[in-house]
């Protein structure tokens, strides 16, 4: 199994939680503030997904100390550039994220394998860290495109080796298929974004057999975020036992 990804199950395990936190902080005024957020649902979550608004409202710089800040703490910190360029940008693009402390990175899988993933793939392998792929994206306009070729996106991502696939809290049935199409006894994990915020219900993604929940805005717009990740707690963990 991807060491990146044993990682999550194992504190997921340790701490009962199955939350991605999406930390997607648009301005830099913001920063202190961010870090005490933080500090503060830290001990709830699995890993944070850094997306472009902090990376690149904070910059680098500044993402890379939070991101180190939460690896010595155990946590899992996701680049979510959703890379989609050819091969030698992606792995360019990769290097850096790699190199700012991040265990693992998300990017499309449309691209195709040759000429694209495969040069992601081969960097994600030399540094021991861990690559998912988009499978099916949460808005409703991806069930005109995306959802159609899941089958050739899955076929394609699995030459690259990756750790997961993210799969779409909001469209249930696109989980399930995606499920299907992994091969049997695969020991890929499933993020799920559309939660919360998007109107899928806490603990629905789970219910429906993905392995972790992306959660942002419930929690980083919520006047009592601690309170907000408790209750998403409480309904993964009904999910789990029920
Ligand atoms: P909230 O809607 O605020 O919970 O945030 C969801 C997070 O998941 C954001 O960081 C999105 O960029 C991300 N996301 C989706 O919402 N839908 C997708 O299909 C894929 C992603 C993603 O790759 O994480």
């Amino acid at each position: 199994m991807n060491e990146v990804v044993n990682r999550m199950l194992q504190r997921s395990k340790e701490i009962s939680s199955r939350i991605i936190f999406a930390f997607d902080l648009d301005n830099v005024e913001e920063y202190e503030e961010g870090k005490n957020l933080l500090n503060l649902v830290e001990p709830y979550l699995v890993g944070v997904k850094f997306g472009y608004p902090t990376i690149l409202s904070f910059g680098l710089e500044r993402v890379k100390e939070m991101v180190l800040s939460l690896k010595e703490k155990a946590l899992i910190p996701i680049a979510d550039a959703k890379i989609a360029d050819v091969s030698h940008t992606n792995s360019k693009i990769a290097k850096i994220l790699f190199k700012s402390g991040f265990d693992a990175v998300i990017a499309h899988g449309f691209m195709g394998f040759k000429g694209s993933l495969d040069g992601l793939s081969k960097t994600v392998k030399e540094e021991n860290k861990a690559l998912f792929i988009l499978a099916a994206m949460s808005n409703d306009g991806a069930s005109l495109i995306m959802d159609k070729v899941v089958e050739q996106i899955i076929s394609e991502s699995m030459l690259a080796e990756p750790a997961g696939f993210i799969v779409p809290a909001t469209r249930p049935s696109m989980i399930k298929r995606v499920k299907e199409l992994l091969p049997i006894e695969s020991d890929l994990i499933l993020l799920s974004p559309g939660v919360g915020a998007q109107g899928a219900p806490y603990g629905s993604a789970i219910a429906n057999g993905a392995h972790f929940e992306i959660i942002g805005r419930s929690i980083y717009e919520s006047k009592k975020p601690l309170e907000e990740v408790k209750k998403i707690l409480l309904a993964q963990r009904s999910f789990l036992k029920g």
